[in-house]
């Protein structure tokens, strides 16, 4: 595997690269042009101008998190194609600037769903926290504005501005459309971005919905190890692969994490870790990195990673907002290199331990 942090680029993160350099172990980012919006083409100019800045960092770019999705794709509408013919042109370019991995998710209309952006804990840390109860009393619209507020002035991915003032628009566009209509429209959208990645040897990598069940009730599909498997099968080709989000499938107390890394074996090629902290089944807060902080065996996750040959890029996913840092709720600084930190410490003990 390869150790990496996710970076917004220099106008938007608030941590730098020659900070990002600095964490030891680190060696690539993953990153994003996070002023395009879905449905746009990514020009080969600004693909290049970004790679050079990160590689005169000392750094590369370990891939792409994300290339966002168009809600006409997800939804089935006539103009998807159109869509599909810009997103192939912005592989074929990160193809030819060699990047080969892209992280995207199939969520209808919101990307990961958080009811706090920042909880306090006991420890004085603020994390991203979620309750069922809170989305229950809560309409669709008013939660983007209660996200905007807390989020330091950061615009949160997937929860941009321009996109949820139509909210209820966008609610409309999958009034028809059920888990299996979204399967199928997510089958014909690979079937026709797979010869691109073939010829650009691209991994495609599907980040799992967050939290794992439907919210808002729309439909969400990447969930669980069934629906997972389905979806290798249904475009088996080795560019169709996952994500794997611990601290999104994880969601689910019923996913059994390990087991499904290795059911995913050859197919995950990208993995986030991060670990969570239950206070009822559907009340959870993303807790620190660390097993003893939260309800994951950290230990048990990455040994799987270790089992399957996993050797992709890894990040630590959300921290906590720790030592009175400010910055995007989640993607701070210090929190994310102690995860980094840890996590390469487990990889290495499990490493040498299976040596001998
Ligand atoms: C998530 C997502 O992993 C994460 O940080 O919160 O925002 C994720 O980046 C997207 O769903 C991937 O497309
Ligand atoms: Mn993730």
């Amino acid at each position: 595997m390869e150790m990496t942090l996710r970076w917004y680029g220099s106008k938007f993160d608030t941590v730098t690269l020659k900070q990002i350099r600095q964490i030891p172990g680190v060696t690539g980012v993953i990153t994003t042009l996070y002023d395009t919006k879905p449905g746009e083409v990514w020009s080969r100019e600004r693909i290049h101008s970004i790679k050079k800045e990160v590689e005169a960092s000392g750094l590369h770019i370990s891939g792409i998190e994300s290339v966002n999705v168009h809600d006409a794709i997800k939804a089935g509408l006539p103009e998807r194609d159109s869509y599909i013919v810009n997103y192939i042109e912005t592989l074929k370019n990160l193809g030819e600037e060699g990047i080969h991995l892209v992280c995207y998710n199939f969520m209808p209309v919101f990307d990961w769903t958080r009811t706090e952006v920042a909880r306090r804990r006991a420890d004085g840390s603020t994390v991203l926290a979620y309750t069922q109860e809170a989305v229950d009393a809560l309409q669709p619209e008013k939660m983007f504005a209660s996200i905007a507020e807390d989020a330091n002035g950061s615009i949160m991915p997937g929860w941009e501005p321009e996109r949820m003032e139509q909210v209820k628009e966008l609610f409309a566009l999958y009034s028809n459309v059920d888990e299996e209509k979204l399967f199928i429209n997510l089958k014909y959208f690979l079937e026709r971005i797979m010869p691109v990645c073939d010829q650009y040897n691209i991994n495609m990598a599907i980040h799992p919905d967050d939290p794992a069940w439907s919210v808002f009730g729309l439909p969400r599909i990447i969930v669980n190890k069934e629906n997972i498997l389905r979806m290798m099968h249904m475009v088996d080709n080795p560019h169709n692969g996952v994500t794997f989000c611990s601290g999104s499938y994880g969601t689910n107390r019923k996913n059994n994490l390990p087991d499904m890394i290795r059911s995913l074996k050859g197919r995950i090629h990208f993995a986030h870790v991060r670990n969570l902290k239950f206070n009822s089944p559907t009340d959870f807060e993303e807790a620190a990195h660390l097993s003893s902080d939260g309800d994951f065996d950290m230990y048990e996750i990455m040994k799987a990673l270790y089992e399957i040959g996993f050797c992709g890029p890894i990040r630590p996913d959300h921290g906590r907002m720790i030592w009175d840092e400010v910055a995007m709720p989640g993607y701070g600084l210090y929190d994310r290199a102690l995860g980094a930190a840890y996590l390469n410490g487990l990889w290495e003990a499990i490493e040498k331990s299976q040596r001998r």
